[in-house]
């Protein structure tokens, strides 16, 4: 059987900053890696050194049929020293943009994806509440530096992911296990997407360019261990509330709700989104537990017989339609801005990519807006706390000599984007 998608579908990977350009030595995630955490971590170094070769990188994924890509402009570069910008890096992410548009790839651009300068982590990062001012300084030198290039931005790369794994799990910068005591970070992502919404309109509009604001939401679905249970069932709701729900409802409403804050009205931040990201990797199974109460009164069960990838999370492709249809709420345009396994075994790549699209396309014929479907990732990259060894590109990057070399699922998904079709057995 074959699947159409709707004209204009964006085929497209998706990349940050950190993952793939090499030396980023001025942000707080190099820092970490160097020695600034508790523990020896395993390096970014050169990454795929997609800083030097972007050009040819994305002359590969026009060759593969992408029309569109999805990067991040790293802030540390842009802004090295509080308050001063670096020419050369703003003609560097201009050089980059001219490239992506020289190949007829749609850029999306993120404007931080986890890392932030360093100069800001010493000032507590997230936590202080400066950091709103600092935020809309850079986000409006870049739309002053590349606005005309830039059909579609990121804000901010999955807020909730960022918040629970540095402040509730602790494995990453600043390794906080203080959680909601930290709340105020949440709450100032949530701030500057509506500041960065604005500012980039603003800005857009003294010059007539048009693009449109989203931001990059994880949704992880979550479902009760024991669906009889009601506890069980009570903790997938609270779960689903406050990892996946609460930032985005936000936006929606322009009130923050608890437990970040008490049903609180931020100015302007009411409807500041013209499409929601999404990014779906997994679902987990969830289980009642009052010695998790950190942890929302929740611990999550390993699955046992479920595919899983090699980081050991659950295969789903249902979970992609359970997210559309959630985020379907909210009745606007969706990017799929990430989705993807880490493998070393293609075949499960390949299945990956069909599994999920079908479902990306039993949720179009439902009605959701679906404008575009960004796999995660263009290449094998730096996977944050976790290194190299997760494999996610559809191109395998040698990290010796940095050679690249296109998988089959590069191939499969080069053929869908060409076509505009997915062709499944029946
Ligand atoms: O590599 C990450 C990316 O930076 C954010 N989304 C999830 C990916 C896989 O873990």
């Amino acid at each position: 059987m074959i699947l159409k998608f709707p004209e204009g579908f964006l085929w497209g990977t998706a990349t940050s900053a950190h993952q793939v350009e090499g030396n980023n030595n001025l942000n707080n995630w190099w820092h970490w890696e160097e020695g600034g955490g508790s523990k020896p971590r395993e390096k970014s170094l050169s990454a795929c050194d997609h800083f030097n070769r972007f050009d040819e990188d994305f002359a590969l994924a026009k060759s593969l049929h992408q029309n569109t890509h999805r990067f991040s402009i790293e802030w540390s570069r842009i802004e090295p020293k509080e308050g001063e910008f670096s020419d050369s890096a703003l003609y560097h992410y201009r050089k980059v943009l001219e490239a992506l548009h020289r190949q007829g790839m749609k850029p999306m651009a993120t404007l931080i994806h986890f890392t932030l300068p360093q100069w800001i982590a010493q000032k507590g990062g997230w936590e202080n509440h400066q950091i709103l001012f600092w935020f809309e300084r850079y986000v409006r030198k870049c739309v002053q530096s590349f606005g005309d290039l830039v059909p579609l931005w990121i804000t901010i790369n999955e807020p909730m992911v960022y918040f629970f794994q540095s402040y509730v799990m602790g494995e990453w910068p600043p390794e906080s296990t203080e959680g909601l005591k930290k709340k105020k970070v949440v709450q100032h992502q949530i701030e500057a997407h509506g500041v960065a919404y604005h500012v980039i309109h603003e800005e857009n509009e003294k010059h007539s360019y048009k693009a449109q604001v989203g931001l990059a939401a994880y949704y992880r679905v979550f479902h009760p261990w024991n669906v009889s249970s009601p506890l069980d069932r009570f903790v997938v709701k609270l779960r689903d509330w406050v990892f996946n729900l609460l930032f985005l409802k936000a936006i929606h409403t322009g009130f923050i709700d608890f437990p970040i804050c008490f049903h609180t009205e931020i100015p302007n931040l009411k409807g500041a989104w013209d499409f929601i990201g999404l990014n779906y990797y997994t679902r987990e199974k969830v289980q009642f537990s009052f010695k998790h109460s950190h942890h929302l009164f929740s611990k999550h069960i390993e699955p046992i017989n479920e595919k899983i990838n090699d980081l050991g999370w659950e295969v789903y492709p249902e979970g992609i339609y359970e997210a559309l249809k959630q985020l379907n709420q909210f009745q606007k345009p969706i990017y799929i801005t990430e989705n993807g396994i880490c493998t070393q075994a293609d075949r499960e790549r390949q299945q990956f990519i069909v599994d999920h699209l079908s479902q990306v396309h039993r949720a179009i014929k439902d009605g959701v807006d679906v404008k575009g479907y960004y796999h995660w990732s263009l290449l094998d990259n730096f996977e944050w706390a976790e290194g190299y060894s997760p494999r996610f590109g559809l191109i395998h990057v040698d990290r010796n000599n940095q050679e690249r070399i296109p998988r089959d699922s590069a191939r499969l998904y080069a053929e869908i984007a060409l076509t505009n079709n997915l062709e499944v057995r029946d």
